[in-house]
């Protein structure tokens, strides 16, 4: 262990003498101690680790003298272009000492947003052609100091987790605000609605969010932990706010974040989206890694927000105010600023995702789906001459035309586009889309020729991007069958319940993680864990990969069932999950007993 006042005195007495670079949680005591003794005008929190080494390159030019700049490994990527078009020694051969926190050591456990930039680290210096040491004894400091002098060139210090002996900021930032982060952080969540989305930021603040949700017991679907990348949550959000403008996409900021990359604002502003709202937490401080100060309580976010463009920016300090606030950005349109003035206090307790990143992907993924597709291009043949004038999806049960119910069901559920996979009889789906907008039809001609797979592929150029739910249009169903996809976070199910239906079942069997591995309509063939419902929830790159594989295949079968497409697919490309509802109240109609009894046994139930 080195006391941080020796490690200091070592860089002193090597001749560095100004000090930069954005903090680090591994680098705590040695930020806290330089935070507190290094005189006025030699040490400068940076906006980011690139203008770190900016300023380090200026102070160079102006004195002759090197510069330190300490960062995580993870501000490398920020330092990278001026390291290599600036201070490498093939452009201005700038002197200067990076003090790196090695986060993600390979053998130490880490977050994982920290691995593969542990695992790097001393590769890229290496790729950059840096010179550095991994720091052990304080003696090393004066040899790579020199070394810097002598070849005109940057130098690296890496710095191991526990190197630092421990040191007490004195010059904290105080803040009067009466609430602490977290706290605000709930008020904010608890005046969301059910169908908003969080792009939240990297630190403390996404913890406790992940907390809270666990607390409440709502899941994570609706938040996106931008865990690494600091600086960058903003741009996500406006990334989803512009292809999803009918959701309500809030940015939980940090001012450490914002100020990062404060130019992101005037981009989000330009795109105009109505959809955004950037909640900004400012307390001042970097208080996930030690509560450095930041220049967020002496700049103005608010003004820079309006000078950027956005369309509004408020401020809030009070539990009142906030509420307000938040009661005031329920009735405004995007690109909206809400800076809350917060206090640099934390839990000792608190605890970390216990999902992955790529379990929080997904499931924020999987809240997404704003489309359906409707497979309604078959002759309903078994029906008889109750078809011969109509799609079979037209027929009532329970008064009712069987689509027209679903159309309601999937509006009711946030559906925006509900695409109609048609061909017999398409004329009375296209009657269909004059009478709701969400509604879209695509026709098959050959649909007397193919099946259902063919209907979904002939829909690939209408569904575009979307991810989406898929149905049958002879279906009867609760509510329920859509929640249940819609909140399920994997991004492609299938829906099952235990078997009800009293004839023409399909069997499905999952393997022990949920994963479709077989189906079949004789039972025997299969371990069945129940009865295929006929509702999915597809994203769309299962979609085109499964397009893909048909594309393949659509002339040796061109009367394929789709569910067997999703099971080959399943079987040896991409999982589908099996997600099974119990108690379900559902029915498929194919015939005229199938309607007798949903019309007895469901219908009266949904
Ligand atoms: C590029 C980069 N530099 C530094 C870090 C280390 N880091 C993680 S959280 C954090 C502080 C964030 O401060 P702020 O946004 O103000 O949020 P607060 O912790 O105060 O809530 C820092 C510097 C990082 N993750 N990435």
């Amino acid at each position: 262990m080195i006391e941080v006042n020796r490690a200091y005195e070592a860089f002193i007495e090597s001749g560095v003498d100004m000090f930069t670079g954005v903090p680090d949680s591994l680098l705590k005591n040695f930020c806290a101690y330089i935070t507190d003794n290094v005189p006025q005008g030699r040490h400068i929190i940076a906006a980011n680790e690139g203008n770190a080494i900016g300023i380090a390159a200026g102070h160079y030019l102006a004195t002759g003298s090197p510069a330190l700049v300490y960062m995580q490994n993870s501000g490398l990527g920020n330092a990278v272009n001026p390291l290599l078009s600036l201070a490498d020694p093939k452009v201005y051969s700038i002197p200067m000492v990076l003090l790196i926190g090695w986060r993600g050591e390979p053998g130490v456990h880490d977050e994982p947003q920290h691995v593969m930039q542990g695992e790097v680290t001393l590769p890229l210096l290496d790729a950059m052609q840096t010179p550095y040491v991994v720091l052990e004894r304080e003696e090393q400091i004066a040899g790579i100091v020199a070394q810097a002098m002598k070849e005109l060139r940057p130098v690296a210090v890496v710095v191991r987790k526990g190197t630092f002996g421990k040191y007490q900021l004195k010059n904290k930032t105080v803040s009067d605000a009466p609430l602490c982060r977290e706290e605000a952080m709930k008020l904010v969540v608890g005046s969301l609605r059910p169908d908003d989305m969080i792009v939240s930021t990297t630190g403390k603040l996404s913890r406790e969010l992940f907390e809270y949700r666990e607390a409440l017991g709502q899941g994570h679907g609706h938040d996106f932990l931008t865990v690494g990348s600091m600086g960058h949550s903003s741009s996500i959000a406006l990334g989803i706010a512009l292809e999803k403008p009918a959701r309500r996409i809030f940015c939980f900021d940090g001012d450490g974040a914002f100020i990062m990359h404060t130019g992101a604002l005037g981009i989000i502003a330009s795109m105009k989206p109505r959809n955004f709202f950037h909640i900004l937490f400012n307390n001042g401080a970097h208080e996930s890694v030690g509560a450095q100060p930041t220049v967020g309580c002496r700049i103005s976010p608010t003004g820079i927000a309006l000078a950027s463009g956005y369309r509004a920016a408020m401020t809030a300090t009070t539990a009142d105010e906030i509420t307000h606030a938040l009661h005031r950005l329920d009735t405004l349109e995007g690109p909206v600023l809400l800076e809350l003035r917060v206090g640099i206090n934390s839990r000792d307790d608190l605890g970390r995702p216990t999902t992955t990143p790529i379990q929080n992907k997904e499931a924020f993924m999987a809240m997404m789906p704003k489309t359906a597709v409707i497979l309604a291009a078959g002759m309903g043949t078994r029906f008889g001459d109750m078809t011969e004038l109509r799609p079979k999806g037209f027929i009532e049960a329970g008064g009712v035309p069987m689509v027209v119910r679903s159309v309601e069901t999937l509006i009711s559920r946030g559906i925006e586009r509900i695409i109609f996979g048609t061909g017999y009889h398409h004329e009375a789906y296209d009657e269909l889309a004059r009478r709701y907008p969400q509604v879209e039809c695509c026709f098959s001609p050959r649909y007397a020729e193919t099946n259902s797979m063919y209907t979904l592929y002939n829909c690939r150029d209408v569904i575009g991007t979307d991810d989406f739910l898929l149905l049958e249009s002879d279906l009867v169903f609760e509510r329920r069958a859509i929640t249940a996809l819609q909140e399920c976070q994997q991004p492609d199910v299938m829906l099952i319940t235990p078997v009800t239906k009293f004839q023409d079942q399909y069997y499905v069997e999952a393997d022990q993680q949920g994963r479709l591995i077989n189906c079949s309509t004789d039972k025997r063939q299969v371990k069945a864990q129940g009865e295929l419902v006929g509702i999915h929830k597809l994203s769309n790159a299962f979609y085109q990969e499964m397009c893909q594989d048909y594309a393949a295949k659509v002339d040796q079968q061109p009367k394929l069932g789709y569910e067997y497409e999703l099971l080959s697919m399943s079987q040896s490309v991409r999982p589908v999950h099996v997600l099974c509802e119990e108690g379900l109240k559902w029915y498929e109609i194919d015939d005229l007993d199938d309607l007798r009894y949903a019309e007895e046994h469901v219908v009266p139930f949904i």
